[in-house]
């Protein structure tokens, strides 16, 4: 059985064969912890170009995931966007968040690489609109690759009761399209990858898979429309067996956190 940091690094290394410039790769879960394998891949494609600082990152999730680490363990999905700006992002924008502790929100007062826009303020029943406005103006103004992560829960509760933390109080369907037409609509920004995650099983109504699915299939139509209308270039596809695999997880964090595990 591979180590935890050991499969991050397994990730990252499948990741990158996908981060050339020439397909759009779309990631499909399972935890929300895929999110800093996947950030560590993105260095590797044309638009990154080995400097992760132009990377923004753009989130939709009930919970900020900004924990330094949850039960002792620094890459539980808790901690997604905290590691994934560990590992370089330059940037962070996240929106349905309603779930946060203390230490969270003092990174999101403390650390100016942060813009978050709380679920309390944007799904306000009177004073929403003005919130909501402000997150879309917020997505227009990015410029250089983004990666999209939408944590289903970001969601309300009502429409994705199958995921492992399910919130009341989240997002409407139309909110979470808006977001990613919005984005992709960006003339200067260029959304590079995007994964959709933390859908759990459930048998008894198919409600929050076909959710996910819905946004899922505008997330790539969306791509598809920026390529046609020219907000994509498609890079060379033979860069990538250039790359060695590397074992950036296991090098950089196993002696940082070995003590937590
Ligand atoms: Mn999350």
């Amino acid at each position: 059985m591979p180590t935890l940091l050991e499969q991050l690094d397994e990730m990252a290394n499948h990741a990158r064969t996908f981060m050339t410039g020439a397909v759009f790769p779309l990631f499909l879960g399972g935890e929300h912890g895929i999110l800093p394998p996947l950030v560590h891949a993105a260095r590797h494609h044309p638009e990154v170009d080995g400097d992760l600082s132009k990377l923004t990152l753009v989130q939709l999730d009930a919970h900020a995931d900004l924990r330094s680490s949850l039960d002792g363990e620094p890459f539980s999905h808790a901690c997604a966007a905290a590691r994934a700006l560990d590992v370089g992002a330059g940037r962070l924008l996240q929106a349905g968040i309603r779930a946060y502790a203390k230490e969270e929100a003092e990174r999101m007062e403390g650390d100016d690489r942060i813009t978050s826009f709380l679920a309390k303020s944007t799904q306000h029943p009177h004073h929403g609109a003005a919130a909501w406005s402000a997150w879309l103006e917020a997505l227009r103004s990015i410029e250089g690759p983004v990666h999209l992560t939408l944590d289903i829960d970001g969601l309300d509760g009502t429409l994705v009761p199958a995921t492992g933390t399910p919130v009341p109080g989240g997002l409407s369907f139309w909110q979470a399209v808006e977001t990613i037409e919005v984005l992709f609509g960006n003339p200067k920004a260029v959304v590079i990858s995007a994964d959709v995650n933390e859908i759990a099983v459930q048998t008894d109504s198919p409600l929050t898979q076909f959710t996910a699915a819905s946004l899922a299939t505008r997330i790539l139509a969306h791509h598809v429309l920026a390529r046609r209308e020219g907000r994509w270039v498609q890079a060379d596809s033979q860069a990538v067996s250039e790359h060695a695999s590397d074992s950036f997880f296991q090098t950089t964090f196993g002696g940082e956190f070995s003590a937590s595990s």
